[in-house]
């Protein structure tokens, strides 16, 4: 029996820092080697060789690293992998299985007391597993009573409003097109997913100022392109293959301006990965200028810019403005501008840390280029003004007239590997209107209109015990989200918690009264249902749409596929259902027919997805046509910078990723492009702050969250001397994630501010 609840935080201790030099180049002959040991310890040499020569091949399996595009010409043998994609693949491939053994040797309570790197090593599930009431051991279940059990227990819930149905961003097209196809029948439309997390206040700010919610560049465009922002991104680490079509951009004579508040490796110095003779030797330089902005200070950066393009162009008329594309394309300039009247460059220029003459350096290549790029990620996404931050970008680029036209453009870069795709599948938790007519019609039955909770939303039902279910699939909700003992908290409120997964983590020690652990085959291994093997489809950050197949023998006979999974909660849950759900998982090509009947863009899905490379989904902000917004026209809107104000002993908080993880899975304790070796406890802290706060290199220090009067602390964190910004820290998710406030979220986009904590820092002593 229990007696008390498993840790849903990792465990605080040290493991034993390294301090190294920063190195002055990525990728080259480190990444290759610390790619293949990752590869050769986890999964063994032959067949790590193996999976990796499938790696992103036309015919092979997708990545399921991150969402950046492969090349759409010839892909050679160990190729189009990066380091981390590697690591992505031999943390599915590994060895390691956790079985029913494992489960009994090993209670829940003890499991949580592991690092996250412990548990995810442990590898992966084998068999569908059950915790009871009141137990502190997972036993093995058989499928047919897990599906019974979930739908003894949808069924009993007073309303289908009380369910959640979490999405991460690695299920297939046909999966998450199932999943929701459920859902809805269910009725309800609580679909949360990561891009709650992630991207949500990108496809806010786009579909109100373009009309498509989705980023408008292809990867040929960074070819052509005069000049590349990269903005809140570390592609280094999370697209490192990004750094290739950087290099592009410059061999053809482009220029690259990186905003950041860190100067992160990869963008700076750069081997390419597919030329062996360049591995030992000085890399490409890739930014030609860096501007190091302080956290949240970028709609004040942008906004002296725009304010420095204004006066340029009235002072050279037709230099700096794309006159006849705003003329046409563009709705509300004269707002615009006379709202930019209303800021002053030298009230604005203190959020942005940066000196004038350094803006001026942007403007002149930003004033001189007409056919411009930005790229952004979680460094504009995760704060309250996030959505500001995006729409400002797209003011520039309207102005330019950069947009629509090849080598110009947005790139949000996406995340999870087919988190784009969810999306585009319905897996939303508003229902858009035209889709649920066509669903209506094509399974005969009535979706339900209201509108569903996204992740924050759910957490805190839960907390108020008005959700008692949920099930995820895929992802690790309680690392994933914020404010990690509120959300544990929830999640122990619900009767039944599911997670359909390939790897043991957290999120299935952090459970309602009973759990359920659903154990589903992995993007490299092979999916054979009755009719034969199947192959499964994703979409990638800029629309391509394409197959992947695993070729792997799967880790354990009782894996079933991620549809097979749906199809068999569906067939346990719903009595009235008129979808042949076990028809449609004997062959996925019925279910590409299903998308292809209610979702634009899809004709003739199953012949053009077995096309080599896949194909582009419409997109009509590349097309130069904004007619899907409110006023038909491209939409430029009114901002507003940062408006959070630090005490004197308050410092802003970012979280962010190390080069040894993926999201909450912890690859390793390195973080080698920031020097620091077996240690994830760390804070980065300006020398001169850390002088202020008479903090020592290594010194251990608590970090304490202030939000609206309330306060929350991590604990045990080593204090690093850092190029950073003055009054801006850093740290790692997830150990952070305790420090934000479920409240504290984007405006428009609930995202949750996980760029922007306040916080305090104090020493312990010991
Ligand atoms: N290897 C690996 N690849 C991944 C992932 C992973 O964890 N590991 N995760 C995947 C996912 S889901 C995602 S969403 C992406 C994430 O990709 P990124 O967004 O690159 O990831 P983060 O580590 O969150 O880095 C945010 C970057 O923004 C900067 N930044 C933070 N705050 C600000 C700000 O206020 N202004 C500006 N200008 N910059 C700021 C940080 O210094 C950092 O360089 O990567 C995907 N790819
Ligand atoms: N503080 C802070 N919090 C953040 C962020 C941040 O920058 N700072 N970033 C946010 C972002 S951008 C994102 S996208 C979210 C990520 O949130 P999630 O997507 O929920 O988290 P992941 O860590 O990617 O999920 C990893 C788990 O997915 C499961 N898994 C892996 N592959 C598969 C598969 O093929 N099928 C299934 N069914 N399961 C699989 C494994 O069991 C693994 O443990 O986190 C967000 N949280
Ligand atoms: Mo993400």
């Amino acid at each position: 029996m229990k007696d008390k609840n498993p840790h849903a935080q990792p465990p605080n201790k040290l493991t034993g820092i390294k301090i190294t030099d920063i190195p002055t180049k990525a990728v080259g002959i480190k990444a290759i080697s610390s790619a293949l040991n990752h590869v050769f310890s986890e999964v063994g040499v032959v067949k790590g060789i193996g999976v990796l020569k499938n790696l992103n091949q036309t015919y092979g399996f997708d990545c399921p690293g991150c969402a950046w595009p492969d090349p759409d010409e010839k892909r050679a043998f160990l190729a189009e992998y990066c380091e981390n994609g590697a690591k992505a693949v031999a943390e599915e491939a590994t060895k390691n299985r956790v079985s029913p053994i494992f489960f009994a040797t090993h209670s829940v309570q003890e499991l949580s007391e592991w690092s996250d790197y412990e548990i995810g090593k442990s590898g992966r599930i084998t068999h569908p597993m059950v915790l009871r009431e009141g137990s502190n051991h997972y036993e093995e279940i058989s499928w047919k009573d897990a599906f019974e059990l979930i739908g003894t227990e949808l069924n009993n819930l007073p309303s289908p409003n009380e369910a959640i149905f979490y999405t991460s961003g690695r299920t297939s097209n046909e999966a998450a097109f199932l999943y929701q196809l459920f859902v809805r029948q269910y009725g309800t439309n609580n679909l949360p997913d990561c891009s709650n997390m992630c991207h949500e206040s990108s496809g806010v700010a786009l579909s109100q100022t373009l009309g498509i919610g989705k980023g408008s560049v292809t990867l040929d465009d960074f070819n052509h392109a005069d000049l590349v922002i990269v903005i809140g991104q570390n592609p280094g680490t999370n697209h490192p293959r990004m750094l290739t079509a950087l290099g592009k951009t410059k061999i053809n004579g482009g220029k690259i301006i990186t905003i950041n508040p860190l100067p992160e490796v990869g963008l700076v110095n750069y081997v390419h990965p597919q030329n062996p003779l360049k591995w030992f030797g000085k890399g490409q330089e890739l930014t030609d200028l860096f501007l190091q902005v302080k956290i949240n200070g970028d709609v004040a950066l942008l906004k002296i810019i725009l304010k420095l393009m204004k006066l340029h162009e009235e002072e050279n008329p037709n230099s700096v403005f794309d006159h006849q594309f705003i003329k046409d394309k563009t709705h509300g300039i004269e707002a615009f501008l006379a709202d930019l009247d209303t800021y002053s460059i030298e009230e604005l220029l203190p959020q942005t840390g940066l000196s004038l003459n350094q803006i001026n350096e942007a403007i002149e290549l930003i004033i001189n280029n007409k056919k411009i790029i930005i790229c952004w990620a979680m460094g504009l996404t995760q704060h309250k003004n996030a959505v500001d931050n995006i729409r400002e970008v797209v003011n520039l680029l309207l102005l330019k007239g950069s947009i629509g036209k090849k080598g110009a453009g947005t790139c949000p870069v996406r995340g999870h590997s087919n988190v784009q795709g969810d999306r585009t599948m319905g897996i939303w938790e508003k229902l858009n209107p035209e889709f649920g007519k066509k669903l209506a019609k094509e399974f005969h039955f009535t979706p339900p209109t209201q509108e569903g909770y996204d992740v924050v939303s759910a957490i805190e039902a839960m907390h108020k015990r008005n959700a008692k279910v949920f099930i995820g699939m895929g992802g690790n909700f309680i690392s994933a989200t914020p404010d990690t003992e509120f959300t544990a908290e929830a999640l122990r409120n619900c009767n039944l918690t599911v997670q359909i997964s390939t790897k043991l983590n957290r999120s299935h020690l952090v459970h309602g009264k009973q759990a359920l652990i659903l154990p589903c085959l992995g993007r490299t291994e092979k999916d054979i249902q009755t009719s034969n093997e199947q192959f499964v489809s994703v979409e990638n950050s800029m629309g391509v749409v394409h197959q992947s197949k695993g070729d792997l023998n799967p880790c354990s006979e009782y894996l079933l596929s991620e549809p097979a999974i749906v199809a068999g909660i569906a067939n346990a849950t719903l009595k009235n259902s008129k979808v042949e759900w076990s028809k449609l998982i004997s062959n996925y090509d019925l279910i590409r027919n299903k998308i292809e009947a209610t979702i634009d863009g899809f004709e003739n899905y199953n012949d053009r997805v077995r096309k080599k490379g896949g194909f582009y989904l419409p997109n009509n902000a590349r097309e130069n046509n904004f007619e899907p917004t409110t006023t038909g026209k491209a939409n430029f809107t009114l901002n507003k910078p940062s408006d959070i104000e630090l005490k004197e002993d308050e410092f802003m908080l970012m979280t962010i990723r190390t080069h040894d993880q993926y999201n909450t899975t912890i690859y390793g304790l390195n973080d080698r492009y920031r020097g620091i070796l077996n240690e994830r406890r760390v804070v980065f802290i300006n020398p001169e702050d850390m002088n202020k706060l008479r903090l020592k290199k290594l010194d251990k220090v608590n970090l304490i969250s202030h939000f609206n009067e309330e306060k929350r602390i991590a604990k045990g964190f080593l204090a690093i001397p850092y190029n950073i910004p003055s009054k801006c820290t850093a740290t790692y998710f997830p150990e952070a994630n305790v420090l934000v406030p479920i409240k504290s979220k984007a405006t428009l986009s609930n995202t949750p501010t996980s760029k922007t904590i306040v916080i305090s820092i104090e020493k312990v002593d010991n």
